[in-house]
């Protein structure tokens, strides 16, 4: 590869940072049965830790996101422990996701909730959420809702969409400046008629009535299965309404798959409009990426290396497309020349260029086996398995 490329691909590398969830380090399942691994972490403390050792060998992951209800069990009160935990794990808190859905209150939905009490109760743990992030100095609290409905005729739409221009509202009225509120989006799961903010469009309108500060993010597996991301990536982008990412792939719904392991040039795609935009505007995209997935039968350390390892591939390999290159065959509409120069940067193997950058960082060159031959997986086994074997039932 010659040394324009190398550059190119150290570049992208180094502006490259991505986010793990706290739950994906957890022992999950499907709603038809959980299959636990004696290493999964059992606590907020075990998910430090397991992110720590991803961050160690991958230099790439300097954050965890957080779900307040399984990781802040005592609300504001569980800030101290978790500035403990991260001090310990050398990884900083990241995304708070406030938990909307699990309580039986929201049982007819949350911020679209009939019940004036229940919304408010809704907002109150919004607020709280803020203000944990506040004082773990996290920017952004990501906001996905449940809310919707499964039969026709047993919700008033229009009026939920009020109520949830409200709720945001009050919600973006209690960030701090340097916050920001993220507002995801889902077509269907768990309502399957109407779901309150189902696409890109709400989460757009909604974020823009709820004020400067909130931005739209785009989960790639909530979308119908035809549908484009990579557009609605570009038309966020030329709006400034990009929050930021949860990555994760999919065959059929929201599977939670391992990102790029069924449609790896999507994955390219998406970060190729990133690229673009930002040579374009000789500016970098303020994206938050972070990754929503989780595992129920692979390992789940070694799966979040597979992850971050995949994720540094695609985004190298969008970054060698050619910017003024491209802009000229488009403009010359010369579409297989255009074409081919998306074709021959996915085509091109990054692995020697990233583990030339790894060893660049003092990283290990291939992170996978350095895991493997830590111990590090054999000691957690032993210390967790005991709990993990009487600890079946709870999500994460
Ligand atoms: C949703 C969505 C959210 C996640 C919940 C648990 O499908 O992706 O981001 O927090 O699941
Ligand atoms: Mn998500
Ligand atoms: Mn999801």
């Amino acid at each position: 590869m010659d040394a324009h490329k190398t550059e190119k691909i150290f570049n992208a590398l180094e502006s490259f940072r991505i986010e793990l969830p706290s739950w994906g380090f957890a022992n999950t399942g499907t709603r038809f049965g959980k299959f636990s691994q004696p290493a999964a972490a059992t606590t907020t403390e075990e998910k430090f830790s397991d992110a720590g050792q991803v961050h160690l060998l991958t230099g790439v992951c300097p954050t965890i996101a957080l779900h307040v209800l399984w990781d802040c069990p005592d609300g504001i009160r569980s800030v101290d422990d978790i500035k403990k935990y991260s001090e310990r794990y050398g990884v900083l808190p990241g995304s708070i996701n406030p938990n909307l859905f699990q309580d039986q209150e929201y049982k007819f939905g949350s911020f679209g909730n009939p019940d004036p009490a229940i919304r408010r109760r809704a907002l109150e743990h919004t607020k709280d959420s803020i203000e944990i992030a506040r004082r773990l100095h996290s920017r952004d609290i990501s906001m996905w809702f449940a809310d919707g409905s499964n039969y026709p005729g047993t919700a008033n739409i229009r009026q939920r969409k009020q109520w949830f221009t409200e709720m945001l509202k009050e919600s973006h009225h209690a960030l701090s400046p340097e916050q920001r509120l993220l507002v995801e989006y889902k077509p269907f799961e768990p309502a399957f008629y109407h779901t309150d903010i189902a696409d890109w469009g709400m989460s757009l309108l909604l974020s823009r009535a709820a004020g400067p500060q909130a931005k739209v993010l785009v989960d790639t597996g909530h979308h119908y299965a035809a549908q484009n991301i990579e557009q609605i990536v570009a038309w966020l982008l030329g709006e400034n309404m990009l929050g930021g990412f949860h990555f994760n792939d999919r065959r059929y719904a929201d599977d939670d798959l391992t990102i790029g392991s069924i449609d790896p040039y999507q994955v390219f795609r998406i970060f190729h409009e990133i690229h673009t935009f930002e040579w374009e505007t000789g500016k970098k995209a303020d994206i938050a990426y972070m990754v929503d997935q989780s595992h129920n039968l692979k390992g789940k350390i070694e799966e979040a290396i597979q992850t971050v390892t995949m994720a540094q591939e695609r985004f190298a390999k969008a970054a060698l497309v050619d910017g003024a290159e491209l802009a000229t065959t488009q403009k010359n509409c010369d579409l297989v020349r255009a074409e081919s120069l998306l074709q021959d940067a996915f085509a091109t193997d990054v692995r020697p260029v990233l583990q030339e950058w790894r060893n660049s960082k003092g990283l290990p060159k291939n992170p996978m086996e350095a895991f493997r031959q830590s111990g590090y997986l054999e000691r957690i086994t032993r210390d967790r398995a005991v709990r993990n074997s009487q600890n079946v039932s709870s999500y994460a």
